[in-house]
């Protein structure tokens, strides 16, 4: 039973978002707004600063013809151009980051009291691009002082299934000339240089085109992570990654986007919780990607 005294479902918004049909919550603690295409978080301003935690791009292309560039597009079973799963190779065109950032998602529960208003979606297409239709994929987005997206995989099949995954958040910065990422270093791949791995130099600021894939080891965890940028404090938390991806286009690439302003890559910074190396999920086993925005 749904009751939706903290939710609103709308099918039309402001703006440019006419097709567009999104949830959103207005509870004690936050406001939030998710569009059911991508199951796609647009929006979260938590009410004890009620500063908004998410950049999104001011000529995002919000029509369903392309992913929605800001807010927290989910990339699910695989990230970028890695396709773990063999049958996938199979398909010349991949899209990138998945087929999941790209389809409507169904609302499954919304359950409110008065600590959080929880929303579980799931996708209306699986089994595409030669996964398993028995490899199961729900998102749980819990909105309380926090916002928690945990992005659940289920192998119903019989055969294990590699897969990769991003929760691709999109963080407003007041300045990135002026922002500090703690909690991430340790050596990263360098997608901007050949895929060469490097070791962070600390403290962690963005000077230039970004496109790090930093590993999980046994010193950097990754589990907590702060972005100071001058009027904003991120705190993020995360479980079930391998990995952190730090992306900022910088702006000669923000130029080149048509769905990304020029001047887009001064205020927003990607921090993503992420399996970039696989995740192998036997015969009915269950996996938790997890991003905890504060
Ligand atoms: O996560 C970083 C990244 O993979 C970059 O390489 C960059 O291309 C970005 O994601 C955006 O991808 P998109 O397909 O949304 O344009």
């Amino acid at each position: 039973m749904y009751t939706h005294m903290n939710t609103q479902y709308s099918t039309v918004s402001p703006g440019n978002r006419e097709q567009l049909q999104t949830l959103r919550v207005v509870n004690n603690h936050c406001k939030a707004e998710i569009a059911l295409f991508g199951a796609h978080l647009l929006s979260f301003i938590p009410s004890s600063d009620g500063k908004e935690r998410l950049w999104l791009s001011e000529t995002a292309i919000l029509d369903k013809s392309k992913p929605i560039r800001g807010g927290v597009p989910i990339c699910w079973p695989w990230f970028g151009g890695l396709y773990p799963n063999h049958k996938a190779n199979e398909h010349r065109k991949l899209p990138a980051h998945g087929f999941v950032r790209t389809q409507d998602w169904r609302i499954i529960d919304i359950e409110e009291t008065k600590e959080s208003t929880i929303i579980t979606l799931r996708p209306t297409q699986l089994g595409l691009y030669g996964f398993s239709d028995n490899l199961l994929t729900y998102v749980e987005f819990t909105f309380s002082e926090k916002c928690s997206i945990k992005l659940i995989t289920k192998n119903h099949s019989e055969q294990p299934i590699k897969i990769t995954a991003a929760l691709h958040t999109y963080f407003n910065v007041t300045d990135i000339h002026h922002t500090k990422v703690m909690g991430v270093q340790g050596r990263y791949i360098d997608k901007t240089r050949e895929s060469r791995t490097f070791e962070q130099l600390l403290p962690y600021l963005i000077s230039n085109e970004t496109d790090r894939i930093h590993l999980q080891d046994e010193d950097n965890q990754f589990e907590s992570i702060q972005v100071n940028s001058q009027h904003d404090n991120i705190s993020i938390e995360q479980h079930g990654h391998d990995s952190v991806v730090i992306w900022n286009p910088w702006q000669e690439k923000s130029e080149a986007m048509v769905d990304m302003q020029d001047k887009g890559y001064l205020d927003m910074l990607c921090i993503e919780a992420s399996i970039t190396q696989g995740t192998l999920l036997a015969a009915q086993e269950r996996h938790e990607l997890v991003q905890i925005i504060g």
